[in-house]
């Protein structure tokens, strides 16, 4: 049986609570949840996952990855995994269907993978708007950062990216030059052949982003991904009414390289996606708290709708 935990799931929270928040939901439901530290940021802060699934079960299963806050200030992130595993819990205990999946499937959920930039852009109000990690740029360059988002071993360094150790989205020394880029490629990929979906969230634009962002390359289910990704967008819209965007991100928006979501595609896993969630501009990256319900609400029936197709298929 879940056993909650007291928690404001529609506020924003600061690392030490969020800290807090997984060490409770994993003590209250020992049989369901545990920890799992897999890497140490630049600033040597731990990155922890939750590893939700059903524990009795004996054999191989397959996994589903979730991670959030791998950009600093996209602050309703976090707050939507906490939100999807909290949900996934109670779904379990309600619903057969979630209870078959947490038989058959580990749920891996990174609420936040960018702990020390995120902790910088609580710091104070200057650095609400920041994006990248904290390493320091090359000697020869006085600023920090390098975008985790541009840093993945996928076409590195070759389009939508910066050398330019100031700009948002440089995209580091060499691919994997990041700690935490590190950390996501050594533990998915030390069971790639178990991960059935890799989901990474974001904010904001409401969007759906399939592989590949380097245009000259298509995923070889580009199809597929379209249709699961079109069906997930209706259930979107089907909660709140919001229009989410599916594609590409170089036909939607523009071209980038050396994320995580091409990365995963390109290491097999077949359901690769990026969720940029709400809004579409109006508040951006500060999105009020009275939007976190309704964001996680529809991201939530997004997300499993994914995720029970790939259990399924
Ligand atoms: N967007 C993602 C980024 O890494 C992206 C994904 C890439 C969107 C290219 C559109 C085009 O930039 C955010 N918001 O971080
Ligand atoms: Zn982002």
């Amino acid at each position: 049986v879940y056993a909650r935990v007291n928690y404001d799931y529609y506020k924003y929270h600061p690392m030490p609570e969020i800290s807090d928040w997984m060490t409770q939901i994993a003590k209250a439901n020992p049989d369901l949840v545990t920890i799992v530290e897999y890497g140490k940021t630049y600033e040597k802060r731990t990155i922890s996952l939750l590893k939700v699934t059903f524990s009795d079960s004996q054999n191989r299963k397959k996994a589903i990855w979730v991670d959030c806050g791998i950009h600093a200030r996209e602050w309703i992130a976090p707050a939507f995994c906490q939100y999807f595993v909290r949900g996934i819990l109670q779904a379990y205990e309600t619903d057969p269907k979630m209870e078959e999946m947490m038989k058959n499937m580990d749920f891996y959920v990174t609420p936040v993978l960018n702990v020390d930039g995120y902790i910088f852009s609580w710091t104070n109000n200057t650095h609400r708007l920041w994006r990248k990690n904290r390493s320091p740029g090359p000697p020869s360059c006085d600023c920090y950062g390098t975008d985790l988002n541009r840093n993945f071993d996928a076409n590195w360094g070759t389009i939508g990216v910066s050398s330019d150790c100031c700009s948002n989205i440089y995209c580091g020394t060499e691919p994997l030059s990041e700690p935490e880029a590190q950390a996501v490629t050594y533990f998915v990929g030390s069971r790639i052949d178990d991960f059935l979906c890799f989901l990474t969230i974001h904010s904001y634009g409401q969007l759906l982003l399939v592989p590949y962002g380097h245009p000259n390359f298509t995923a070889s289910n580009y199809d597929e991904l379209m249709t699961v990704g079109l069906a997930a967008a209706d259930a979107i819209k089907n909660v709140h009414g919001k229009t989410y965007k599916v594609g590409t991100s170089p036909d939607i928006l523009y071209p980038n390289s050396g994320s995580s979501r091409d990365w995963a595609r390109f290491e097999g896993i077949p359901f690769s996606y990026t969720f940029e969630l709400r809004d579409n501009g109006t508040h951006g990256f500060k999105l009020p708290e009275d939007q976190i319900q309704p964001t996680c609400e529809e991201a939530y029936s997004g997300a499993l709708h994914i995720i029970t197709y790939a259990h399924d298929k």
